[in-house]
């Protein structure tokens, strides 16, 4: 196939079409160099994550191909017509509470990108919100941004969010989008890290000379290393995802590790500690999204520190109600109140007993062995406070980044 190359007036209209579709931050990097410096270590990178057993039960990170290349360790192992990749990202930062803030000891922790929603009607004064799901509305924009760039540039192209045989992250950092913290994550000067990322996989080759990186903002802070209860973030830049809250809680089918529940806390659907700790999300939560008044990813302010047992009262219909949609879907009633059931234990709360105790008697075992384990964690502590879950990890003061000041 004959391939275009990214000019620099279409890299201005992308940049300015991504906006106008409600990303906030879009860059282009190139995939065409197997050899270059850049693709040679994130591949060394991904396969020693990799071979450590870092990815735990997911299976999905370890697909190799016929040759036994990881499809994830570059990105024309699986796709070697592609040339370049276009990140585009979208912010969820919100002005609403932090995970390591003050909470009633009754409460659980749901992830923040997971209180999308949208309202049903943006007209109406009530202006309810159904749930959505970032997977859906950045891969319908991205759709529609690679359709138009085809239309202008010619060229294939390939949309992914999350599911594609890619690491996200480091091809974001190629792109300029910004840089990889030391908890793992994309972080951009004036946007923090709270970007969910979406790609555009395309055949036009971009000139060396349009790639611009961002600086590494970290200096000497280590804030989010120290914040995490699991120690899943064994050292800077490394993560060992089957000790990180958000695997255990989301990805993890099956019992929790039992030594690893109790820092698990009240967090009952992913975890933001880590990124909750980092001073350039303190600064930039004010940098709300560009998405508009009807937007896809409007707070459903029920889903801010949730009552454990409303959450527990869920039926199967309840659960539906609130959760078709949202990413909290896919993890299934189940999964949920077996989380549900380590936060009660982890709570204090003697009088989450009699939920405990229903489960206990539940056909399945899942639940009920994580229920009996809450009991038992319960009467261990009966008498001592309810302050284990809330507001746990220390709160910091000032920012200890060598130099730099966020904004
Ligand atoms: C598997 C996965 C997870 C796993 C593993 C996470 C992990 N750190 O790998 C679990 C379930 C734990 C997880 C958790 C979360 N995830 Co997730 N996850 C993914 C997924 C599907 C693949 C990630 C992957 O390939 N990991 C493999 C390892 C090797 O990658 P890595 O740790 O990022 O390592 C790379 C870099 O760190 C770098 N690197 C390594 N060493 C060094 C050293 C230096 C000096 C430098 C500079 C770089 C560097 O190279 C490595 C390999 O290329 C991506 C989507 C995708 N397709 O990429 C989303 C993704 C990474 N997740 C995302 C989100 C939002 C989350 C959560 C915030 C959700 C939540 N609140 O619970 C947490 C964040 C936890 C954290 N601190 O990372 C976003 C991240 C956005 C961002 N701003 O970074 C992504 C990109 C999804 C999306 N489309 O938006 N996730
Ligand atoms: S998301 Fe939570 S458990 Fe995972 S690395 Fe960050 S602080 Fe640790
Ligand atoms: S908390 Fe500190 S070290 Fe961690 S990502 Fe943020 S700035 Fe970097």
């Amino acid at each position: 196939m004959t391939a275009g190359v990214w000019q620099s007036d279409l890299k201005q209209w992308f940049e300015q079409r991504s906006t106008a579709l409600g990303f906030d931050l879009a860059g282009i990097a190139a995939a065409d160099e197997p050899n270059s410096a850049a693709e040679a270590r994130d591949a060394t990178r991904f396969e020693a994550w990799v071979d450590a057993g870092r990815a735990g039960d997911m299976e999905y990170l370890k697909r190799r191909d016929e040759e036994g290349r990881l499809l994830r360790s570059a990105v024309q192992v699986a796709h070697p017509w592609a040339n370049s990749v276009a990140i585009c990202a979208m912010s969820y930062g919100k002005p609403e509470p932090l995970s390591i803030d003050q909470a009633p000891s009754t409460s659980g922790w749901i992830a923040r990108y997971a209180w999308s929603g949208q309202p049903l009607d943006p007209e109406s004064p009530t202006r309810q919100l159904r749930p959505t799901d970032y997977h859906d509305f950045l891969l319908t924009r991205l759709r529609q941004l690679a359709h138009e760039l085809g239309e202008r540039a010619g060229g294939e192209s390939k949309c992914y969010v999350d599911t594609g045989p890619l690491v996200e992250r480091s091809l974001a950092a190629r792109a300029g989008i910004g840089w990889i913290g030391k908890n793992t994550c994309v972080l951009n000067e004036g946007k923090g890290s709270w970007l969910l990322l979406g790609v555009i996989l395309s055949s036009l080759r971009l000139p060396a000379e349009m790639t611009v990186l961002a600086a590494d903002r970290c200096g000497s802070c280590t804030r989010c290393i120290d914040a995490c209860p699991t120690e899943a973030l064994t050292a800077p830049h490394q993560m060992d995802a089957s000790r990180c809250i958000a695997y255990l809680t989301i990805e993890k089918k099956g019992s929790i590790a039992a030594e690893l529940r109790e820092s698990i806390g009240r967090q009952v659907f992913g975890c933001d500690i880590c990124q909750d700790v980092c001073p350039w999300n303190q600064r930039s939560s004010n940098g709300r999204s560009n998405a508009g008044a009807a937007s896809p990813i409007q707070t459903r302010h029920e889903l801010i520190n949730p009552e454990l047992d409303w959450l527990a009262s869920m039926d199967a219909g309840t659960f539906r109600q609130w959760f078709k949609g949202s990413p909290i879907e896919r993890t299934r009633r189940a999964r949920l109140h077996r989380n549900v059931a380590i936060a009660m234990g982890n709570s204090g709360e003697q009088r989450f007993l009699a939920q405990l105790q229903a489960w206990c008697a539940e056909p399945d075992l899942v639940l009920a062995e994580a229920a009996s384990w809450a009991i038992d964690k319960l009467q261990a502590n009966e008498g001592s406070s309810a302050a284990q879950t809330a507001g746990t990890v220390p709160v910091y003061e000032g920012a200890a980044l060598d130099g730099y000041a966020p904004r």
